[in-house]
């Protein structure tokens, strides 16, 4: 137990054994029994979960699996990782079935250059692992609806309907600054066009300040080969940015000198303002954060002492705060931190509490290194309106009732 949180029972008054509440008395019989008496199974090449782990991506009812998304299960995660058969997807034709033997990734445009590179010689370049998070800027979308509208919809909302959309992991590959420098960038070229080899040929613009910075060529994720589902062999990963830019299954970057206006960032990824302009390149996911303990659905079975848990993140650097209200906003706590603390990186917080049984709203709001505070809902909707599908980053508010049952609501 850290000394944080053993300050933290003292200020919760929390007797020693008083944690639980009411148990039955152990019995060390019981316990007898639970030895196997068999040989267990023997070892494996490639590991599996216990059957009794059942937790799984929730996958958008959908005729057109292939054009569709899975969100991850956040409220049964622990620390920060999102395991890679739980990292949420989002394919808009489908994941193609490539072999890295004959995979190749082409870097043109304004070049002295050109390269066309294989796996193998990817992997020869001088490599970097960050563990950071992916978000779709569609994350939390149909929380914008207004609640009348929403109300079916967001009363059934799980952390994992509503935020489930981000997942976090270690990813290894090749800065794209050793690609550029390779090629050479001619003085007229300030942006980059990548391209996806699935059917969706999905496009997007970087400007090259960004690709210059942090962006990179990934072929690994959490240990091994990035997952089909996550772009093998090979993906874009913009640190921050919404998860639409980090294209999978990359096979071509141009540097040219504009943005080249693509679907996916024009008819698709702008956000629409009362006024009926329109924000275009709106690249950051900004900081936000959400309680996955306790979250809706789960249910609260006794009064007494909870651990209230949560993510927090920032596209624009490290969290520096999360607070925590447990009266609807009224007044905000500050909750721990668990090192280390990494920029663009989910980043998990916690907070003894004592609930006392009476109907309550828990909140979280982070605020990152840049000073910028996560809005509520009514803020977000003074500036934006309701026109706008992406970037939701609002303030989650859960209740909990006497019954101790957890739902999403709109305060
Ligand atoms: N080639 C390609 N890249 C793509 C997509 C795609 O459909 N095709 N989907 C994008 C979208 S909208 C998001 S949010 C992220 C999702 O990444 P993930 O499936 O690894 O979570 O990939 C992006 N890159
Ligand atoms: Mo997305």
């Amino acid at each position: 137990m850290s000394q944080s949180t053993r300050r933290g029972f003292l200020s919760l008054g929390v007797a020693s054994g008083a944690l639980l509440g009411a148990l039955r008395p152990s019995s060390l019989l019981a316990q007898a029994q639970t030895v196997a008496r068999a040989l267990g199974r023997g070892v494996s090449a490639y590991g599996e979960r216990s059957r009794f782990e059942t937790t799984t991506r929730l996958l958008r009812d959908s005729r057109h699996p292939e054009a569709s998304s899975s969100r991850t299960p956040l409220q049964d995660l622990q620390g920060t990782l999102t395991p890679s058969p739980l990292h949420f997807e989002r394919h808009h034709a489908g994941i193609p079935d490539i072999d890295p033997s004959s995979h190749r990734l082409l870097i043109h445009g304004l070049v002295d250059r050109p390269l066309e590179l294989s796996l193998a010689e990817l992997r020869r370049l001088p490599a970097e692992s960050r563990i950071h998070f992916l978000e779709c800027s569609g994350n939390s979308g149909a929380l914008w609806r207004e609640a009348s509208v929403a109300a079916a919809h967001t009363t059934r909302g799980t952390a994992q309907s509503t935020h489930g959309l981000t997942s976090s992991g270690e990813w290894e590959g090749v800065p794209l600054s050793v690609l550029l420098n390779e090629a050479g960038v001619r003085p007229e070229g300030t942006w980059l066009v990548a391209e996806g080899a699935d059917a969706s040929r999905m496009t997007r613009s970087v400007p090259l300040t960004k690709a210059l910075d942090d962006t990179f060529v990934a072929y690994g994720q959490n240990g091994e080969a990035l997952r089909p589902a996550q772009g093998y062999p090979l993906r874009l990963f913009v640190p921050g940015w919404e998860g639409n830019i980090s294209i999978k299954w990359l096979r071509r970057i141009e540097v040219v000198d504009r943005p080249y206006m693509t679907r996916e960032e024009t008819s698709k990824y702008t956000d629409l303002l009362p006024d009926g302009r329109a924000r275009r390149f709106t690249f950051v996911m900004e900081a936000k954060s959400v309680i996955t303990h306790p979250s809706g659905g789960q249910r609260l079975t006794n009064p007494g002492y909870h651990q209230l848990r949560g993510i927090a993140w920032s596209g624009r650097g490290r969290v520096q705060r999360v607070e925590i209200s447990t009266d609807g906003g009224r007044s905000w706590e500050v909750a721990e931190l668990q090192g280390p603390v990494l920029p663009r990186a989910h980043t998990r917080f916690r907070l003894d509490w004592t609930w006392d049984g009476s109907e309550v709203v828990v909140q979280s709001r982070c605020i990152d290194e840049t000073g910028y505070t996560q809005p509520t809902r009514e803020e977000l909707i003074a500036a934006r309106g309701l026109r706008s599908g992406y970037h939701n980053n609002a303030i989650q508010s859960w209740k909990v009732s006497p019954d101790g049952t957890v739902e999403n609501i709109y305060v």
